[in-house]
């Protein structure tokens, strides 16, 4: 398959109007039974249909007649049926093919997970499954029988009879073929029921092994806020009687959205207090949300093509960060939605694999499931709220809704919903879109008579493909705060159209100090002069949440970049922090946020982006050395904090609760720099709860003293294979620097690191590449341990290879004698004969 491009898309020739399947489920020779029913285009074409080299096809048949093979090409992406064997008229075209479902060890399309049959068809699956026209545009209903000797068969949609190893399910609504799921297992479900605003009585359900029910019941309970909350905000409804969710422990990624039948990897369904963390209740509630979302925005409405791909998922994962802010902090969820977008998405766009929200070229569709799309797609609707305000928001959504529902759309038609329902042009905007790179705004502050005017320019760095780029409009918070800390001017949106632009505020008393980005309102890296005196002002005074945690941000940042250049500084930061986490009044979670240093990849990314070489190793040294004064200047708050942040009572992951717990972690972390690990000690043997184990672990793990620990965990849950990953990456990622690639090796050889299960494999190699210094070990040993597993794994699973290989994707930023260990591991890779499509792409993009 060559590159696909944007401008190449065509509509399908055909109409199909029903699709049927008949599928006989065994582990080797599925029978799968497809008739489509198909009408013709005007003009005689080739009926091409997708189908992967695994299938085997039996029979093809046209209204119940073998088509002549002389009219069918078969090659390893397509079968074609010649225009002279078609009818001119509507006819079913029946095919009977066999698949191996056992031998599926991609995850892709039809496979067996611990005697499960599941399947995964996003982005183009469903091809592997039986010869079809697998592209999103092609929207259809489907009637699905399955036959199987286990005892639960699901499909989408609703359910029709189910007796005697046969189940029939009905899907009324069109949808396009990445949204097909069977499931077929032994399988219990934890059930409840939800009644729509409009009267629909809906039976849920959410299917484990059996023994797993206990640890489904906060997944239910997320599933029913998230269909209440979808109707009180966007007025969205469900629109079948029955809605399942299905944990399987073999999944490629988080979880997928087939219609009415959602399957998840069982990490993100299975939680209990003794195996799971505060921040694994709150992903669990975020993705079932994301999931169920999509029901409108991804499956109602879908995408034309998948280059649109960001016109579901940034729009869904927007609607998901405001459902976690409605019912948690909204301040405390945006600080870790910036922090999450410039860990993925700004380390993404300043390296060699930065593309737009919406590319226009890919080679392998599954490489662009990226922060760009899904993280800065959701950046760039928030942006459109904030220069259209919460009504013409609300208009614009109603109006996409209307217009679209049924439809295969373009972030043309989403742009031009705004623009009817707002009467706003969004010519310039859509350069969001288009234009690849995080645009790096830089302000200059003049004062004179009782004006303060801001000057700001605009630049976006080049990207690959992309040398010179055109202004964009940044929509730029600003409020004032004058000298006594009182505000002086509320939060006013500035709308940046050029590139460079002048703001002014007239008749100000005294200079006061602006509060510029708040609440992050654009996607862009500020670069500012300020003292540290004047950040320290407003990490004390601003009104604004995220620019308070900001300002405390930047003050770390000044002092750890200053320090990993052999410098000295810090004393205003720990200064203020001090004041800050002392600050009874402010929550908990958020004064854990400002406690929290930013990590070595955060501080290796400033320093690239201002023009200096990481050194791993310094920046590792550097932020240790800090977090030791801090917890020396701070001793008695912390231990204050430690001792009082208890949370008294049965465990509860609701947000006060574990905004209680992450604050006294983060003073459990600060004071471990200094007792030694005593107290990790005691905690990881009383906790009652994984959120504060884990973080004693840690503590532990870093001084070199968590083997007692590590065995105890392992004693009490070898047996639990979600607990087992976190074992595995957890040695590895808080592991000293110098050992972490030594203790890779070792885990690896162990024979419990099954790592053909995903979730296992990036326990261990995610271990490694979040573990900076040691990732990026100047004798290159983390790198080709790296691509040693990448290439194992590529014969095996492309699809987690590939993604796993952006491990490498800062390479450019090192010195010389790093960049050549990446280079050799990245061209070994390279190399590799018979290498997957997917980490083909990556790897060369990478080293191009
Ligand atoms: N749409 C799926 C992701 C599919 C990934 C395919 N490689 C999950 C989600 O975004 O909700
Ligand atoms: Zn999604």
């Amino acid at each position: 398959q060559p590159v696909q491009h944007l401008a190449d898309y065509r509509p399908w020739p055909f109409t199909l109007s029903q699709t049927r399947l008949d599928v006989t489920l065994a582990p080797r020779d599925t029978v799968v039974l497809t008739e489509l029913d198909l009408e013709p285009s005007d003009l005689p074409v080739d009926l091409v249909l997708d189908g992967g080299a695994g299938l085997r096809l039996q029979s093809l048949r046209i209204d119940g007649l073998t088509v002549d093979p002389a009219h069918v090409l078969r090659d390893d992406e397509t079968l074609t049926i010649r225009a002279a064997a078609l009818p001119r008229v509507p006819f079913t075209l029946a095919t009977d093919v066999r698949i191996d479902p056992q031998d599926n060890t991609a995850f892709e399309g039809l496979y067996l997970s611990g005697g499960i049959f599941c399947t995964q068809c996003e982005a183009e699956g469903f091809r592997h499954i039986t010869f079809y026209p697998d592209r999103p545009d092609v929207m259809t209903t489907f009637r699905v029988t399955l036959r199987s000797d286990l005892p639960v068969l699901l499909s989408n949609g609703n359910p029709v009879r189910a007796q005697d190893g046969v189940a029939e399910w009905n899907d009324p609504w069109p949808k396009p073929a990445y949204l097909f799921a069977l499931v077929a297992g032994n399988l219990v479900a934890v059930s409840d029921s939800f009644t729509t605003r409009s009267g629909r009585a809906v039976d849920l359900n959410v299917w484990v092994r059996p023994g797993d029910q206990d640890r489904a019941g906060f997944a239910m309970e997320s599933l029913i806020k998230s269909m209440r909350w979808d109707e009180d905000v966007y007025g969205r409804e469900y629109d079948l009687d029955v809605f399942n969710i299905v944990a399987v422990d073999d999944f490629n990624m988080g979880a997928m959205e087939n219609k009415g039948l959602n399957i998840f990897n069982s990490k993100l369904v299975l939680a209990s207090p003794d195996t799971a963390t505060d921040g694994d209740y709150e992903r669990i509630e975020a993705v079932i949300a994301h999931e169920y979302f999509h029901n409108w925005t991804g499956n109602r409405i879908t995408c034309r093509d998948w280059f649109q791909l960001c016109l579901k998922e940034g729009l869904t994962v927007f609607r998901d960060q405001q459902f976690t802010s409605d019912l948690r902090s909204a301040a405390v969820k945006r600080i870790e939605d910036v922090q999450t977008l410039r860990a993925r998405q700004f380390r993404e766009d300043q390296g060699p694999l930065a593309h737009p929200p919406r590319p226009d070229r890919y080679e392998e569709i599954n490489n662009f499931y990226t922060a760009t799309v899904y993280e800065k797609g959701a950046e760039v609707i928030g942006m459109l709220k904030r220069l259209v305000g919460d009504d013409g928001y609300a208009r614009a959504l109603d109006l996409y809704f209307d217009r679209h529902d049924g439809d295969a759309a373009t972030i043309e038609d989403w742009l031009k919903v705004f623009e009817d329902a707002t009467g706003r042009d969004l010519a310039q905007f859509k350069r969001w879109y288009t234009d690849a790179g995080t645009p790096v705004l830089t302000l200059q502050e003049t004062w004179q008579d009782g004006t303060l005017t801001l000057d700001f320019t605009q630049q976006t760095p080049p990207t690959p493909g992309q040398p010179d780029k055109l202004a964009r409009v940044i929509p730029i918070a600003v409020g004032l705060i004058g000298p006594n800390g009182d505000e002086v001017a509320p939060t006013r949106v500035l709308e940046m159209t050029e590139d460079r632009q002048s703001f002014s505020f007239e008749g100000l008393g005294a200079r006061p100090v602006a509060s510029v980005l708040r609440g992050f309102s654009a996607p862009v890296m500020l670069q500012r002069q300020m003292d540290d005196a004047t950040r320290a002002f407003l990490l004390a005074h601003d009104t604004d949440p995220f620019a308070r945690w900001e300002a405390g941000r930047e003050l770390a940042l000044s002092a750890l970049t200053q320090l990993a250049r052999g410098a000295d500084a810090g004393d205003d930061y720990i200064t203020a922090i001090g004041a800050l986490a002392g600050d009874a009044e402010a929550d908990p979670a958020f004064r854990a946020l400002c406690l929290n240093l930013p990590g070595e990849e955060e501080i290796a990314t400033r320093l690239a982006a201002t023009g200096t070489t990481p050194d791993p190793d310094a920046i590792h040294q550097a932020r240790a050395g800090l977090a030791r004064r801090i917890a020396m200047a701070h001793q008695d708050l912390l231990a204050e904090l430690y001792d009082t942040m208890t949370v008294p009572g049965a465990y509860s992951p609701d947000a006060d609760a574990a905004a209680r717990r992450s604050l006294r972690i983060a003073a459990l972390g600060l004071l471990g720099r200094i007792d030694g690990g005593d107290r990790a000690e005691v905690l990881f043997g009383i906790a009652g709860n994984m959120t504060e184990r884990m973080a004693a672990l840690a503590v532990l793990l870093r001084l070199g003293r968590g083997d007692s620990a590590l065995r105890m965990l392992h004693d009490e849950f070898a047996d639990n294979r979600l607990v087992m990953d976190k074992w595995f990456g957890i040695q590895v990622m808080a592991a000293p620097p110098s050992d972490a690639v030594a203790f890779a090796e070792r885990l690896a050889a162990r024979p419990d690191f099954d790592w053909k299960n995903p979730n296992r494999f990036r326990a261990l190699l995610g271990g490694l590449a979040a573990n900076h210094a040691g990732f990026h070990a100047a004798d290159g040993s983390g790198y080709a341990f790296t691509a040693d597993w990448l290439m194992r794994m590529d014969a095996v699973n492309p699809q987690i290879a590939a993604r796993m290989s952006t491990a490498f994707e800062t390479w450019p930023r090192y010195d010389a004698a790093r960049r050549d260990h990446a280079r050799n591991a990245l061209e070994r890779i390279a190399s590799l004969a018979g290498l997957s499509r997917n980490t083909r792409e990556m790897v060369s993009r990478m080293i191009a």
